[in-house]
């Protein structure tokens, strides 16, 4: 792989990492008062993915969405005004962190009901198809969706139609505090599944950017060449809780063994490595992209931090049910 596209791909990656973690140093403050699910540890795909996406493509996620939006192209002061609570935030600080949207990049939604943005993104394929417009729809999903009935209706009516629809499924092993095992079948597998209903399905490393860029740039070409819905299931992890800023490993739904093991696969110190190994003179190259990030996103934090809340004459703007 070409040395610039890997230094794009770290720099999108160290994006990401930073802003989650500052995320999490910043909310014992308790200035964020929405909850917060961060993808420490598991944002490798978005930021894969960030450097395949075109702009006209749409994108739906979910409550752990922050890699996704911001991979998509969505605007990070918004989304951090978000996640304060914020006027000018993406959701006009009504939503917080699990309601992200940007419609100037095609970042459709994020929801926090589980399997409840899959048929959004589906219906988004569906109108591609049907005013035949160039794009693709991704939608992003964890493990724990594929429990959810809609699940089914979404693969199936994309296989049916042959949409142009990709769905990224994050198998990071547990919903909430369930693993795997005691919520599917032993020895089922979830691309498998996917793929019995109709998809071309496939499976990849989730920690290693290399396979993750391989992975998605054959599935996207072939989608976008008409060949139809493509379902992909990365194995990954996240480092923190379940939901909060905090590690979580002494509450006992899983092990430190198993922790420590995901840990030193971290995708990014390894991208990182492999680059300075490709090219040793990158070393500051690297320190200057991380620098910049740094005071990017402090100045972002600072900003949010602010700005002002809604109006409550805002309260029922936007609104669609009352
Ligand atoms: C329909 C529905 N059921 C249950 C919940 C509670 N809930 C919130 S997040 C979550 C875990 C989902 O796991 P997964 O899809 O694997 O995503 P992850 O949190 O691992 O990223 C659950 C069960 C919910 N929000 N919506
Ligand atoms: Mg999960």
């Amino acid at each position: 792989m070409k040395l610039n596209l890997l230094k794009n791909i770290y720099r999108e990656f160290f994006r990401i990492r930073t802003i989650e973690e500052d995320l999490a140093k910043n909310y014992n403050d308790q200035k964020m008062r929405c909850p917060v699910h961060l993808s420490s540890g598991q944002e490798a795909v978005a930021a894969v993915f960030s450097n395949i996406v075109k702009k006209r493509d749409f994108a739906v996620s979910t409550h752990r969405g922050h890699a996704h939006y911001l991979a998509k192209g969505g605007n990070l002061n918004k989304m951090i005004a978000e996640i304060y609570g914020k006027e000018d935030g993406c959701s006009s600080g009504k939503g917080g962190s699990m309601h992200l949207i940007d419609l100037d990049v095609n970042f459709m939604g994020s929801t926090a009901i589980v399997g409840n943005s899959m048929p959004i993104g589906v219906g988004l394929g569906l109108s591609l198809k049907i005013k035949k417009q160039k794009g693709l729809s991704f939608v992003f999903l964890g493990d724990g969706a594929v429990e959810s009935g809609v699940f089914y209706e979404a693969l199936n009516f994309a296989a049916v139609k042959k949409l142009p629809v990709i769905f990224i499924c994050e198998n990071n092993l547990y919903s909430v505090y369930s693993s795997l095992e005691v919520r599917q079948p032993k020895n089922r597998k979830i691309y498998k599944l996917a793929r019995e209903i109709g998809i071309k399905s496939e499976h990849c490393d989730g920690m290693d950017s290399l396979k993750i860029y391989k992975c998605l740039k054959r599935t996207i070409s072939e989608t976008r060449r008409g060949k139809g819905p493509q379902f992909i299931e990365f194995s990954t992890y996240r480092w923190r809780e379940h939901c909060g800023p905090n590690y979580d490993n002494d509450i006992g739904y899983r092990t430190l063994k198993e922790f420590e093991f995901w840990k030193k696969k971290d995708p990014l110190s390894k991208l990182k490595k492999l680059i300075l190994k490709k090219s040793p003179g990158q070393k500051k190259s690297l320190i200057n992209i991380e620098l910049s990030i740094k005071k990017e996103v402090k100045e972002s934090f600072q900003r949010a931090k602010n700005m002002n809340f809604p109006k409550k004459s805002s309260l029922f703007k936007d609104v669609y049910a009352k």
